[in-house]
């Protein structure tokens, strides 16, 4: 049985008020441990340490020397890496196939990237000429935002928090991590490595719970939070903008999305397929940037229609350690439970089930997982609500179009605006329509291909901000303008 708790001033504590809860593995409902829930002392004092520690040993070391213990921290986890593989899976259920190849990896690399980037950034410089023709020179000197609260989901644990915790300490902020309660292991085991590698005490702090009236609103509550970036829904990201307007707090919002996949008859049929699938079913469908609206140009809707569920009934479910499994369980019987009523309404709304629809028969041994089946429906409204709300579980409606105009307004038609994929093989084509769509980020011809160097985030309902590269720079530090009259 687990213990999971907080990390505070590089220590592992327990809450004052004793309050835990059940942390349980959705493969098969089994229980892996508890989870101490930190009341408002426990967030103050991760606040404080975190505050402290900015003008201890951390706040004294060259940007060089910050970059060399960060690059340790990836190093040392992925040294570490098939604890923090197995800690992950059982949380979330997530195949071991598919962790090693993402969700670890990238938890490493978010350590090492934006290091590089700060190190190779140039600091921004003008000369003004002067009346008295000697001029001045303006520099541009960054320096951290000071103690900045990370708020991260359970889709990708250790990535999502990672590609938050990694830019900050690069900069030389501090930070209080708050994942997610589905998903607490990864982040706690992560205290044990920032000890390892000597990180100082108080840089990296992690209090667990809840939201409302817990460790999250706690901490994006308190006043000596200097900045807050989330991801997570989007009605969760409302809550965090207000609380973040008391003391006029920074805030970087990553959010939900419903994004277009479209397919153009002009495609690679088979590159489309495979990447479509992906960006259906992979993580079990809960991937903000996953593909929920497929668009197929009419003259090759049947073929594409057709090969997508012959892969689907390919997709092997199971337990994550099992070689073969491609497809997990979703993360809780609540988000199950959520699933399954679009799964429902789908059906009351008139779609035709192309596939699954329902929950697999698991066998006993996993039948108390939270188990659901791929899903592809047709035939539903542009207008249904589950072409319009985010549903982040595995399905896909599939619909035909006829022009490029029109596709271009059916997948710009929702609140949202994360990401986009195209697919085609005609690359003005491709341009032409990835110009026009209203979202933060378009694959021609790929999906999910990162390069940390880009900027990452959404438009309209899909967050507020750019991280990722240069852009987390915005973010995470405060640009000073300094003018030397010559
Ligand atoms: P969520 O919004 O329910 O929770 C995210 C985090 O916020 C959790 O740690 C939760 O405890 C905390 N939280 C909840 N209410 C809070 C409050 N009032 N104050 C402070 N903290 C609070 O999201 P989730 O269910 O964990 O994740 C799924 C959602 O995340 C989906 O909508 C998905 O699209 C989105 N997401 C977006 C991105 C992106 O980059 N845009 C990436 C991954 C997931
Ligand atoms: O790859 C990333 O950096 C990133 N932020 C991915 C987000 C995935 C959403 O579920």
């Amino acid at each position: 049985m687990k213990e999971f708790k907080h990390f505070i001033n590089g220590e592992y504590v327990s809450s004052a008020n004793g309050k835990t809860f059940e942390n349980r593995c959705p493969v098969d409902g089994s229980l892996i441990g508890q989870v101490h829930e930190a009341g408002r002392d426990e967030v103050d004092a991760a606040v404080r340490a975190a505050r402290a520690a900015l003008k201890g040993p951390w706040g004294k070391l060259s940007q060089a020397q910050r970059i060399e213990l960060l690059n340790k921290v990836a190093d040392r986890i992925n040294e570490r890496f098939d604890e923090f593989l197995e800690a992950e899976c059982r949380d979330t259920g997530k195949p071991y196939k598919i962790a090693s190849h993402i969700d670890i990896p990238r938890g490493a690399a978010n350590f090492k990237a934006f290091s590089e980037t700060l190190a190779n950034h140039p600091t921004e410089g003008f000369r003004l000429d002067t009346p008295d023709g000697k001029g001045a020179l303006n520099v541009g000197h960054r320096t951290p935002k000071g103690v900045v609260a990370v708020i991260s989901p359970w889709n990708l644990p250790l990535l999502l928090m990672t590609w938050k915790v990694g830019p900050a300490l690069a900069c030389g902020n501090t930070v209080v991590v708050k994942p997610s309660e589905e998903t607490p292991a990864t982040t706690t085991l992560l205290g044990e490595v920032m000890n390892e590698c000597g990180v100082p005490a108080g840089v990296f702090n992690v209090v667990h719970g809840f939201g409302p009236d817990s460790a999250g609103e706690f901490l994006t509550s308190h006043p000596q939070v200097d900045a807050i970036t989330f991801t997570g829904e989007t009605r969760t990201g409302e809550a965090i903008m207000k609380a973040a307007a008391v003391g006029l707090r920074n805030i970087s919002l990553e959010c939900g999305g419903k994004n277009p996949g479209i397919v153009f008859a002009d495609c690679d049929l088979e590159k489309a397929v495979e990447g479509t699938m992906r960006s259906a079913f992979v993580n079990c469908g809960q991937v903000c940037l996953g593909t929920e609206r497929v668009y197929v140009e009419r003259p090759i809707y049947e073929a594409f229609l057709a090969r997508m569920k012959e892969e689907v009934a390919k997709l092997k479910l199971g337990r994550p350690e099992d070689a073969e499994t491609s497809f997990g369980p979703l993360v809780s019987h609540e988000h199950r439970d959520k699933v399954l009523s679009y799964y429902r309404l789908a059906v009351k709304e008139g779609a035709t089930v192309e596939i699954g629809g329902g929950v697999p028969d698991m066998g006993a041994a996993l039948n108390d997982g939270a188990w659901v089946e791929p899903t592809i429906w047709t035939g539903l409204a542009d207008d249904a609500r589950v072409i319009r709300e985010e549903i982040f579980g595995p399905c896909c409606h599939i619909r035909p179009f006829d022009s490029e105009d029109e596709v271009v307004e059916l997948a710009n038609d929702t609140d949202y605006g994360l990401a986009a994929a195209i697919w085609t093989e005609n690359s003005a084509r491709a341009v032409r329509v990835a110009e026009q769509m209203e979202a933060g980020i378009v694959w021609v011809n790929s999906w999910f291909l990162r390069d940390l160097r880009t900027a990452f985030g959404g438009a309209k309902q899909s967050g507020i901000g750019r991280e990722g590269g240069v852009h987390g720079l915005e973010f995470y530090t405060e640009l000073k303008n300094i003018c030397i009259k010559l």
